[in-house]
């Protein structure tokens, strides 16, 4: 089998350092209301796109920033040819809103999926120097150290994430969750890059994490770190994760996911 991690790795790596060496010079073009998208998330799509179109040409690319990326996602893959379907799921710039304030908390997100199932991803933080990877049924690492996550199996004990939408409405369920869960845990962070969460959720650094209405791009590498640093990802109901909608909750033990998921059942 190709050495799908190692394009992973590179492509991210590029993607990253397009995006450090045009952090000073950006300027931001507003997608929506408050969904900024600059030059530099384009420059690095383009730049790993040719990195991994390069080495695997009949493969499918898809990433934040291709046009009709979800209605794209939406369909099956045809790409690979005999070797089944490849597609590449790749966000060049994850925290946008942290990068165009300075904030130092952003990502790039590379994962190859082949039938639904994601074979290798990787999430790169060109600031931190700091290298996520995983294939499938090899175990995840950073920067080449194996990863698990902490073995916290209480809400009140634990560190969560939480990622809200940007202008959520005062009545929003989101908003809901995130009060129900600041109240059980011993605290509630909002980083700005959900790619981010699930590593650190992975690396031990956060315990777990709830977030609704992200997109395939922002997990589809992060969710295999997850599961094979140990940690487990559901949908919100528990149900398995549904990558092109990802609505998840995510915990370093099962003892905590299932009181997480207990928390939210009782707000639908
Ligand atoms: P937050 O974690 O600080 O809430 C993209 O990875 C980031 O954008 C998320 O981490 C989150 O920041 C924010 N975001 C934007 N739209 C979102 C949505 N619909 N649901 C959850 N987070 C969203
Ligand atoms: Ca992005």
């Amino acid at each position: 089998m190709p050495d799908y991690l190692s394009t992973c790795e590179k492509a991210a790596r590029k993607g990253g350092s397009i995006l450090v060496e045009m952090r000073d010079s950006v300027t931001r073009h507003e997608k929506g209301p408050n969904d900024f998208v600059t030059e530099a998330d384009l420059a690095s799509q383009d730049a790993i796109r040719d990195i991994v179109l390069g080495e695997f040409p009949d493969h499918q690319f898809v990433g934040e920033e291709t046009k009709n990326a979800l209605e794209r996602l939406a369909l099956p893959a045809s790409g690979g040819g005999r070797n089944g379907s490849f597609r590449w799921i790749v966000d060049p710039l994850d925290g946008t809103t942290n990068y165009v304030h300075g904030l130092p908390s952003y990502a790039v997100s590379v994962a190859l999926e082949q039938d639904g199932q994601i074979l290798a991803g990787v999430v790169y933080d060109p600031n931190a120097e700091e290298c996520f990877r995983a294939s499938r049924g090899c175990g995840a690492d950073l920067n080449g150290k194996p990863l698990k996550g902490s073995d916290c199996k209480r809400l009140k004990e634990a560190l969560m994430a939480v990622s809200l939408p940007v202008k959520i409405s005062r009545d929003s369920i989101e908003i809901t969750r995130f009060l129900e869960i600041m109240h059980a845990c011993q605290s509630v962070r909002r980083l700005g890059s959900a790619a981010l969460n699930l590593c650190y959720l992975a690396a031990g650094r956060l315990d777990g994490y709830v977030a609704g209405n992200l997109k395939a791009w922002d997990v589809a590498a992060g969710m295999l770190i997850i599961q094979e640093a140990g940690c487990l990802i559901t949908s919100i109901d528990g149900s398995p994760l549904d990558l092109r909608a990802p609505r998840l909750t995510a915990a370093a033990t099962e003892m905590l996911h299932t009181e997480i998921l207990e928390i939210l059942a009782q707000l639908e």
